[in-house]
């Protein structure tokens, strides 16, 4: 073997073990990372957005973000959004909210096809 295919040999090699390392997981769907307000929250000031941001990327259509009272009421504006030039931020504007418990659901499908959601709450006292 002359030194010119071995070369390319390695070079090869090398760029095959690259591509290993980049491989996004296939389980990285989208689980949240820190929401506002945080989870179980106490309020004193009513919140007028939520926001979630995930550990991934999740796809605008298919995400939603739903905010409810204690009696089932829908308080949040409209499914949700993503901010522009965000990936991993689900919004959602809220009504006026007087004093009660409120429960955030969220249903997102990330960049991988999965879907994960999930229900919390924050209370304004
Ligand atoms: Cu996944």
């Amino acid at each position: 073997m002359n030194t010119k295919s071995l070369t390319r040999m390695i070079v090869s090699g090398l760029l095959i073990v690259a591509s290993g390392m980049f491989t996004v997981p296939a389980d990285a769907h989208a689980f949240p990372d820190r929401s506002s307000p945080r989870v179980g929250a106490d309020l004193q000031t009513p919140p007028r957005v939520v926001k979630i941001w995930f550990d991934a990327g999740i796809e605008p259509i298919f995400s939603k973000l739903i905010v409810k009272s204690s009696h089932g009421q829908k308080v949040s504006i409209g499914p949700g959004f993503i901010p522009k030039g965000q990936q991993a931020l689900l919004e959602t504007h809220l009504k006026p909210l007087p004093p009660g418990i409120y429960f955030v659901y969220w249903s997102v499908i990330a960049f991988d096809g999965h879907h994960t959601e999930g229900r919390w709450y924050f209370r304004v006292k």
